[in-house]
């Protein structure tokens, strides 16, 4: 079973000591349900020891969140929609390719919205025990897929994304920010190929003010480059699940490696929290 495992990068100060939290939000989020029962050795599920350090620093790693085998396939299937939607356009899925690419190379995908429903496995893993039981841990059980996405950085095309907040973009469709995003890596990550970085504790220092960023995917962020905040970097292996909530700070470096970095990011949210939606209390 398994915490994080993390490197701690820059030590620099950080920028955010000079931003203002938004008084229309609460300042922590998400916060800790009550009752929430940790699993016991061999349940899925978080540890009582994962889920301290989920609410304590915004995120946790879940180790071999799925095995090899699933893992393997979901490559494959990855793989397939990339060089189908390369081909065609794909009904249900909304893509966001990599920006000033070599016209001369092959066009990449960044993001890939809808994931759960152009990839019969991402939409089963999003339904699946393994999922479920961490998600009703730290949203409790009445809640949704918000959405699904593939998160791609391939080797030496992949770009950075810069620091920001979930909730910046969620805000738009929600009311508060109850969400709880899953990071599956179907490739090993580390710095060379852009793993996950995470600012520790930004979770509990409210909402921050918008900055608008020119790209055709990750286009409002904070101010301020990679090096500026100081941060986790979180490097998984095949299988391994990062979860984090709406509010805590995160973003990655580029893929300067030889290696592709392919991931599916599954948000969830409580049910009727939606600005459509009658709220859920
Ligand atoms: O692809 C990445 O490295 C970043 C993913 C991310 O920031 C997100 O899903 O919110």
């Amino acid at each position: 079973m398994s915490t994080a495992t993390a490197t701690s990068s820059t030590n620099k100060p950080s920028p955010s000591a000079t931003l203002q939290a938004d008084p229309a939000y609460p300042l922590w989020a998400p916060q800790p349900i009550p009752g929430a029962v940790p699993a016991a050795p061999g349940e899925h599920g978080l540890t009582a020891t994962e889920l301290a350090h989920f609410h304590e620093r915004g995120w946790v790693m879940k180790k071999g969140l799925f095995n090899a085998e699933r893992i393997a396939a979901l490559g494959k299937d990855i793989d397939d929609l990339h060089e189908r939607c390369a081909r065609e356009e794909v009904p249900g899925a909304w893509v966001a390719w990599e920006d000033d690419l070599d016209p001369a190379k092959p066009k990449r995908i960044r993001q890939l919205m809808g994931s759960e429903t152009v990839c019969p496995l991402i939409g089963e893993m999003s339904r699946s025990p393994e999922m479920l039981s961490v998600i009703r841990q730290v949203i409790g059980s009445e809640m949704h897929l918000f959405h699904s996405k593939l998160m791609m950085k391939a080797a030496h095309d992949g770009s950075f994304t810069p620091w920001h907040q979930d909730f910046q973009y969620w805000q738009a469709f929600s009311a508060l920010p109850t969400h709880v995003n899953c990071m599956l890596f179907v490739d090993g990550a580390d710095e060379a190929n852009g793993c996950l970085r995470m600012v520790d504790g930004s979770h509990r220092t409210g909402l921050k003010p918008i900055h608008h960023l020119k790209s055709s995917s990750f286009n409002i962020g904070l101010a301020g480059g990679l090096d500026d905040f100081p941060s986790t970097m979180i490097p998984t292996e095949p299988g391994d699940a990062i979860f984090f909530g709406a509010y805590v700070i995160h973003g990655s470096g580029p893929n300067t490696s030889s290696r592709d970095r392919r991931a599916n990011t599954f948000a969830f949210d409580r049910l009727g929290n939606g600005k459509d939606h009658p709220k859920a209390s």
